[in-house]
C-alpha cells in the first residue's frame, strides 16, 4: 500500500482544511493531555473535515475515540500499543501506524503487522522529549533493510515514515534515503507562512527520487 510522501502532524482540526487546500493528502491529529470530551469533539470534527477535504486522517493515540468516531487510521507509540485493543481496530478495518526508535521497538512493531512503521527522531526535535539520540538519515536505509529482512519471503514491507526535525531542506534527502513519507510538525505549523511552506513541501516530496521509484 502506498502512503502520501508528505505527512503533516497537527494539534487542532482547524489545520485540516487549510493544509488540504495546500495539497496535503495525509494528516495526523496529535492532541495530548486534554479532557476526553474535548478530544471527542475534536476527533469528530477532524473526521468530518478530512472527509470533506479528501485527506486521509490518522488519529494519534486515542484509539477508543477513533473507533467511536469512525476514524480510518490510528497511530500508536510503543507505550500505547500495550493498552490498545488491536483486534477491535482490525475488526473495523482501521489501519495502524506504529512508532519505532530502536531494534527492540521495531520487532515489537512488526509483530502487530502495522500498515506503516515510523522511525525517529531522524534529526534533533524540540517537540518531544525522547530517550533516543537523533538517528541520522543513513538509519532510514538500514531500517528499510531490517524490515525487509524480518519479514517472511514474499511479504510486502509496510511503508516507512521518517519523523523528527525534518524540514523543507532535508525532506528530499529522507525520501531519497528510502523513507516512503516524512512526518513533520514544526517546519509547517511554526513556519511564518504555513500554507506556503506546505505547498513547497508538497512540491519537493512529489518529485520522483532518481533511483528509488524509477
Ligand atoms: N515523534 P518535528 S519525533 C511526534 O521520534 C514525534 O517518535 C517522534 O516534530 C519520534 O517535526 C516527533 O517538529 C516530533 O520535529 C516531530
Amino acid at each position: 500500500m502506498m502512503i502520501d510522501p508528505l505527512y503533516p502532524i497537527i494539534d487542532h482540526p482547524d489545520w485540516i482544511g487549510r493544509l488540504g487546500r495546500a495539497g496535503t493528502r495525509l494528516i495526523q491529529l496529535r492532541m495530548k493531555d486534554r479532557p476526553e470530551a474535548e478530544l471527542r469533539v475534536a476527533i469528530r470534527a477532524a473526521v468530518a473535515m478530512a472527509k470533506q477535504a479528501g485527506v486521509t486522517l490518522v488519529i494519534n493515540d486515542h484509539w477508543q475515540l477513533a473507533l467511536d468516531e469512525d476514524a480510518r487510521w490510528v497511530h500508536l507509540g510503543q507505550e500505547d500499543l500495550d493498552g490498545a485493543d488491536l483486534a477491535a481496530l482490525r475488526a473495523r478495518g482501521i489501519r495502524l501506524g506504529v512508532s519505532t526508535h530502536d531494534g527492540q521497538e521495531l520487532a515489537r512493531a512488526l509483530s502487530v503487522q502495522p500498515d506503516y512503521i515510523a522511525l525517529g527522531p531522524i534529526f534533533p526535535t524540540t517537540v518531544k522529549a525522547l530517550r533516543f539520540a537523533p538517528q541520522g538519515v543513513a538509519r532510514i536505509g538500514e531500517w528499510k533493510a531490517a524490515i525487509a529482512a524480518a519479514l517472511p519471503e514474499g511479504q510486502r514491507p509496510p511503508p516507512l515514515v521518517a519523523i523528527g526535525g525534518i524540514t523543507l531542506e532535508t525532506a528530499r534527502a529522507c525520501l531519497d534515503a528510502g523513507a516512503d513519507s516524512i512526518a513533520i510538525i514544526s517546519d509547517i505549523v511554526k513556519a511564518r507562512d504555513p500554507d506556503a511552506r506546505c505547498r513547497a513541501l508538497v512540491a519537493v516530496t512529489r518529485r520522483r527520487a532518481p533511483a528509488a521509484t524509477a
